[in-house]
């Protein structure tokens, strides 16, 4: 018997509101206040904090910004909702406009005194990742102290990336907007626009979530089928099975 169609399920959904619509397709991102409501950040901070400080391995990277812990599909049921969003898969849905899989889904922290990460697309514009759906849950609020993501609104309908348009990759842009919000607030972007992290000049980690949708035959950065917990498992609905591509 063949699956259920998802993609076209999803294509019928209504739900992120013709602002972030006109947001996400004119400027190539979004902000989506309360996709995680205040009262249940608590319990999200405290399991990301849990989850960060027992991850061990090659799945802790410590770049030169920020450190990032990989695969929050399987460190906790309090995460599991995050890639099941409804309004974040209807954005999947118009912005990759077929069907669609989660490639990552990880923890990102900037420490106090993290500088400017590197103005950067998340994919090529030839990749078969192509078009790409970024998502950030703000764990802690993003303000411009802490290192809000910050983008050049339009710039997905570019047709060079930044390192090859720009000498000083960190400088600022002359149409840079800082995309701030409270936590609990997700940012949903178009891959293909230009983007990255401020400085955090704050005393405080900026914590987040962050992931990525692409192409259904493009190829995931994290093998979800290989890394699959059995209790992670046992907790997956139908439409999670179908967003991690699991057969
Ligand atoms: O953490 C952020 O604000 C942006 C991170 C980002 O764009 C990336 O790591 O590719």
């Amino acid at each position: 018997m063949p699956g259920r169609d998802w993609f076209g399920t999803l294509a019928e959904w209504s739900l992120l509101g013709s602002d972030a619509v006109s947001e996400l397709r004119e400027r190539g991102f979004a902000i989506l206040p309360d996709a995680v409501p205040s009262g249940e950040m608590e319990q999200l901070t405290a399991a990301y904090d849990a989850a960060v400080a027992s991850a061990t391995g090659d799945d802790v990277s410590i770049g030169s910004t920020s450190t990032r812990v990989t695969d929050f599909v399987n460190r906790g049921a309090e995460f599991d909702r995050l890639y099941v969003l409804p309004p974040l898969l209807e954005a999947c849905c118009r912005v990759i406009a077929r069907p669609f899989k989660l490639s990552t889904l990880h923890a990102r922290t900037l420490p106090p005194g993290a500088a400017y990460q590197a103005w950067h697309v998340d994919v090529g514009r030839h990749a078969a990742e192509c078009p790409l759906v970024g998502f950030i849950l703000m764990v802690d609020d993003f303000r411009p102290d802490n290192g809000a993501t910050r983008f050049v609104p339009g710039s997905h309908r570019w047709p060079r990336a930044p390192r090859d348009s720009m000498t000083d990759v960190v400088a600022e842009h002359d149409r840079q907007v800082l995309a701030c919000g409270s936590a609990g607030s997700l940012l949903v972007f178009d891959g293909s626009t230009w983007h990255g992290h401020t400085a955090n000049v704050s005393s405080e980690p900026r914590r987040s979530l962050q992931g990525a949708f692409i192409p259904r035959d493009g190829y995931a950065a994290t093998d979800f089928a290989a890394r699959m917990q059995p209790e992670t498992r046992k907790r997956l609905g139908p439409l999670a099975r179908y967003v991690l591509a699991l057969g």
